[in-house]
């Protein structure tokens, strides 16, 4: 090529390129899970068998769409010390350096848990096992000091269905083991997120959701070393997703503590399946105290429960509806907003749900139902939950028997916020925002607000 030539075509690149940057998008849709998810700050990972890595198309998919990895069994009681204070890390050490060369975190799983413990821990009880319990935790995180961004510290320690502990050979070592556990956590690395983690914790209204609900208020007003909750979200015909989903991870994290997506999978297939995936993620975007999603594998055949193709790549490690719905749902979030309330984020609207609706709960003894309106509207006030210091609130405004074009609530005098979303407060009277002022006749619609202090009654409100 003569030079004249080589200039010309070098001229024409650079044109080219000056052309596409200027109809790129100011905030560009990611092509890839992590990309994606990288937009509104979040992360989106995968757990990982060590041994899979040497199947290229596995670690090639694991290496293009994740950025957090969990190692699936390799970091837990049983692979890390396979006989009393004799660690072996070869395995989870395997997966965390091969997270960390292709520049991906860790989310550690699991330093106690009554489940995949070595053999020698099986039959242990007392102290001597609180001691061989706490030895194990603080030993496990000063080997991964500095290297993990959360630990499992606690993994499933709540009972299925009544709401208090399961019974486990650390349980009776007392009450207090999972406290002590965090403590131990904390004093091996300060600088690692410590997270609960559990199944079966999705669906606010079950006795297991509040349980563990309880547990982490509890450990935040008595300063007990908790930074996160993980909820596993492992759903299929049992554990089915429930649009109450979101009114669960907004109430954790209004509690203070972040919340993350740790092991999911969605049984099913096709459209539905596509669809619960992208109601997931709409749910951890609405709320900013959701800081990641964790799927349970890269392929169906990697899943535990490979019969329910809960995963989004299918076998061959091909994409599969899910995998687009997932995508699409992360690029439509709106990018951070630094200026905003971690624990609660304005675009959580539990009036986009008309089943998300806080004061259906029957088992929650702080709701009420809105009275049947004889007037324009009526108001209800429910307190969402509370800790010291604040508490969350939501107001159903119900249309009466003719629909109505905006809406006026006035608030009880003892109500200070500021942050209130779905409305607009001016001096202790809300009005509707601009897109839920038209109610229709006998429906209702909600706005909701985090108050400073003590916590008004739950009760009917003025509505006009
Ligand atoms: O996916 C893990 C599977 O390979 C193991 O056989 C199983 C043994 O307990 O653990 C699976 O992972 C579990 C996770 O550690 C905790 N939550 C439930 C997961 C699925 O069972």
């Amino acid at each position: 090529m003569s030079r004249r030539a080589r200039f010309a075509a070098a001229l024409a690149v650079v044109t080219l390129g000056a052309t596409i940057a200027a109809t790129i998008p100011a905030q560009a849709a990611g092509s890839t899970l992590k990309d994606a998810a990288a937009q509104s700050g979040r992360y989106f990972g995968t757990a990982i068998a060590g041994f899979k890595l040497s199947d290229s198309t596995y670690s090639s998919i694991a290496n293009r769409e994740f950025n957090m990895i969990t190692a699936e069994n390799e970091m837990k009681m049983d692979a890390t010390e396979p006989s009393q204070n004799n660690f072996n890390f070869s395995s989870g050490d395997q997966i965390l350096n091969w997270a960390v060369q292709n520049g991906k975190r860790v989310r550690g799983h699991a330093l106690a848990w009554h489940s995949q413990q070595p053999s020698w821990m099986q039959g242990m009880s007392g102290s001597a096992l609180r001691s061989a319990m706490l030895n194990h935790v603080t030993k496990v995180a000063e080997h991964y000091k500095g290297k993990v961004y959360a630990w499992d510290v606690v993994n499933e320690a709540f009972d299925d269905s009544n709401g208090g502990r399961r019974d486990s050979n650390l349980q009776r070592t007392g009450n207090d083991w999972i406290e002590a556990a965090f403590k131990a956590a904390r004093a091996a690395d300060p600088n690692a997120k410590l997270c609960y983690n559990d199944y079966n914790t999705d669906n606010w209204t079950w006795a297991k959701t509040q349980g563990v609900y309880n547990m982490v208020k509890d450990f935040k007003a008595r300063g007990v070393p908790i930074d996160c909750v993980g909820f596993q979200s492992h759903f299929n015909a049992q554990s089915a997703y429930n649009s109450n989903y979101r009114t669960t991870l907004s109430s954790f994290a209004a509690l203070g503590v972040e919340v993350q997506i740790t092991e999911l999978d969605i049984e099913g297939s096709g459209s539905q399946q596509a669809d619960t995936y992208r109601r997931v993620v709409e749910d951890c975007l609405a709320v900013k105290a959701c800081t990641g999603i964790t799927v349970w594998g890269v392929r169906d055949s990697d899943s535990w429960r490979s019969y329910g193709t809960p995963l989004l790549f299918d076998n061959n490690g091909g994409k599969k509806a899910a995998y687009t719905s997932v995508l699409n749902a992360l690029n439509a979030a709106d990018p951070t907003d630094p200026t905003t309330d971690p624990t609660q984020d304005p675009t959580d609207d539990p009036t986009q749900d008309p089943t998300d609706d806080p004061t259906d709960d029957p088992t929650d003894p702080e709701t009420t139902n809105p009275p049947d309106p004889t007037g324009k509207c009526s108001a209800a006030l429910t307190i969402v939950n509370s800790w010291p210091g604040g508490y969350q609130a939501t107001v159903t405004v119900k249309a009466g028997s003719s629909s109505i074009n905006g809406w006026r609530v006035t608030l009880p005098s003892s109500v200070n916020t500021n942050n209130l979303w779905n409305g607009v407060l001016s001096g202790g009277v809300v009005t509707n925002a601009p897109y839920n002022g038209s109610v229709g006749a006998g429906q209702s619609t909600t706005f909701g607000f985090v108050g400073n202090g003590s916590a008004p009654g739950a009760g009917n409100l003025t509505c006009a």
